[in-house]
């Protein structure tokens, strides 16, 4: 390098890891799909490595991953795991997914935490109550105490939306990551039971960069399909 020259290197893609092969079959329901909307809200490309269940659970994806899960983000020297902390970081580097203002920065984080501590947690006990338990004999009992559960979190959240377009202001990563959350309730059919929040989902799922993401983890399960 010259002397008194500058130089500064450009920024590595980032690289995310998703399953090579989604169990939900491209429904964009699992973890990588919020990594990749948020990459794509702030147009910031980034390369993606397919695992299968067995790598996930090998040496050198639990050095990237404690659990041995997906989705991971990778870009130069750092390493991250957990969906939240990512589409944090994501956010915290790039313009369009916090807003400028202190406070409504600090907010749209609340809303943020307040989708994976508050709403996500019952809306899993569904999947598991629906898939896993679902042979167990006392499964049909457990299912409304589970449902009446999500409905104890969903009614507030649709009373403070109200007729708002997003949750505080412009949409946020604390609206991404909601409504990544609210998607998981799509198959249950519960979602329908909240016109407010069915439309919020659907404002939010025709956003040009929800599409992009959702079109590319549908190409990867497309593409990873046997051939019949
Ligand atoms: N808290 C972590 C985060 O937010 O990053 C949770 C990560 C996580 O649960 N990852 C899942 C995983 O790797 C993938 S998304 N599971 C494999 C394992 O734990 O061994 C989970 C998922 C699976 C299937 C559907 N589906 O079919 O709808 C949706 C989501």
């Amino acid at each position: 390098m010259h002397s008194g020259t500058q130089r500064t290197s450009a920024p590595t893609i980032p690289t995310i890891t998703a399953f090579e092969r989604s169990p939900d079959r491209g429904q964009g329901l699992s973890r990588d799909m919020r990594v990749r909307w948020a990459l794509e809200e702030v147009g910031q490309p980034y390369n993606v490595r397919l695992l299968s269940f067995e790598a996930m659970k090998q040496p050198a994806h639990l050095a990237l991953h404690p659990f041995g899960q997906i989705p991971t983000f990778e870009q130069g020297d750092l390493v991250l795991f957990e969906t939240g902390a990512i589409v944090l970081h994501v956010a915290q580097h790039h313009a369009g997914l916090l807003p400028d203002d202190a406070n409504a920065r600090a907010r749209a984080i609340a809303w943020m935490f307040a989708a994976l501590n508050t709403v996500e947690p019952p809306i899993l006990e569904l999947v598991t109550v629906r898939i896993l338990e679902r042979d167990k004999p006392w499964s049909s009992e457990r299912l409304p105490l589970v449902q009446d559960r999500i409905r104890e979190r969903l009614v507030p959240l649709s009373t403070r939306l109200g007729d708002a377009e997003w949750l505080d202001g412009a949409f946020t990563i604390g609206d991404l990551m909601m409504v990544s959350v609210l998607l998981r309730l799509k198959p249950s059919g519960m979602l329908g039971e909240f016109p407010a929040l069915s439309a919020y989902v659907a404002r939010a799922e025709a956003r040009p960069a929800y599409r992009r993401a959702f079109d590319a983890q549908l190409a990867v399960f497309n593409a990873t399909q046997p051939r019949k």
